[in-house]
């Protein structure tokens, strides 16, 4: 056979397994250098001030509802003025009229502020002060886990991903029910284990361990890479090296060293476009819900939607919409130019 007839997934158009989720996504190698002549997104690269007296999250400022906000010092938690679920639905009856088929849910939703500086995000934080948000995420779980069976921790960051606010913080819905996508990691992961015996996610990290292609950052306890199926152009999936189920189950020193690659990791993304990255990112730990969960392993997912420079984002439409999702820029290419950046944050570099 020719050498050219061979296939290469350097340069041909080839659809990667998402083992997690069950899914295809389509990978278009050949063209990355389309021109591009749609929206651009404004860069948001204004200095922010340390305090905004505007902003519902600032210590000391007005929420909705007559609520004030404490002179808080690292962390505030509070339940969502406008949550999406509520603990008190009755869940006796719902919908089941020939196809139209509902049923009712109960839930709760809190704002975790990051920071009581307005001007601050994620990477711009020491590591101590990331290692407190961590102990939030992991205080969220465990006090939500027992009555609630998925707690989904997570974080909005940039006007882009539609947040609504710059002040550093994320978000925590607990539901009573078990929504669609870790629906879909636990059955593949449950799949995986039974007939393997082991976690599918510490066998993935053993595979991508031994060539490194995808690996961003590692430390003694953690790896960031740039997943084989990613579908967002510069996707992350954090994972422990130890088999970890949930988040409380860490120890103050993997903790300490979660808060050091999520550092070092999201100062890599600042880093890419000279901007403040958006993303929406997420944990996915084992449900609640007194079941044998041996199968699932601890991770988290950053998605974020920027493309080729701070303006340029990718858009999830037509084909992605209607068929699956695809991508030009490989994984590999994607990891490749996030290792290339530099480990200091630009802002610090001026
Ligand atoms: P996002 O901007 O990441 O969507 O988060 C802001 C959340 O804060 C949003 O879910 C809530 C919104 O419901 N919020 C309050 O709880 N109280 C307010 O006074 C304003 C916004
Ligand atoms: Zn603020």
């Amino acid at each position: 056979m020719k050498a050219e007839t061979l296939f290469s997934p350097e340069l041909h158009p080839h659809r990667r397994y998402n083992q997690l989720t069950g899914e295809w996504i389509l990978v278009s190698p050949h063209r990355t250098q389309r021109p591009w002549q749609g929206q651009r997104e404004s860069a948001g690269n204004e200095q922010r001030p340390a305090y905004d007296p505007t902003c519902y999250l600032c210590p000391g400022n007005k929420r909705a509802g007559d609520h004030t906000n404490p002179q808080y010092k690292d962390t505030f938690v509070f339940q969502n003025d406008f949550s999406a679920l509520l603990p008190d639905t009755p869940l006796t009856g719902g919908v089941e009229e020939g196809l139209l088929h509902a049923e009712p849910v109960q839930g709760l939703c809190r704002v975790i502020c990051f920071s009581p500086r307005h001007d601050l995000t994620l990477p711009e934080m020491s590591v101590e002060q990331i290692g407190r948000v961590v102990d939030v995420w992991a205080e969220q779980i465990k006090d939500l886990g027992p009555r609630y069976k998925w707690v989904q921790v997570f974080e909005n960051k940039g006007a882009v991903m539609g947040c609504s606010n710059p002040h550093p913080h994320g978000q925590v819905w607990a539901s009573s029910f078990l929504p669609r996508i870790p629906d879909q990691e636990n059955t593949n992961q449950q799949q995986y284990f039974q007939k393997h015996g082991r976690p599918l996610l510490s066998d993935y990290l053993a595979q991508e361990l031994e060539r490194k292609l995808r690996v961003i950052e590692a430390n003694q306890h953690w790896v960031m890479l740039v997943p084989y199926w990613a579908t967002w152009p510069f996707e992350f999936l954090l994972l422990p090296r130890r088999h970890v189920k949930r988040l409380p189950e860490l120890t103050a020193e993997e903790r300490a060293s979660l808060a050091e690659i999520l550092q070092r990791s999201l100062i890599r993304y600042d880093n890419l476009f000279e901007t403040s990255f958006p993303y929406s990112m997420g944990w996915h730990g084992a449900p609640n819900d007194g079941g044998d969960y041996e199968h699932w392993q601890l991770h988290a997912h950053f998605y974020p939607p920027l493309l080729r420079s701070a303006t340029v984002k990718k858009f999830m439409v037509g084909y992605e919409m209607l068929a699956e999702s695809q991508r030009d820029l490989t994984a590999e290419q994607a990891a490749q130019r996030l290792r290339e950046v530099p480990e200091v944050h630009y802002k610090q570099l001026g």
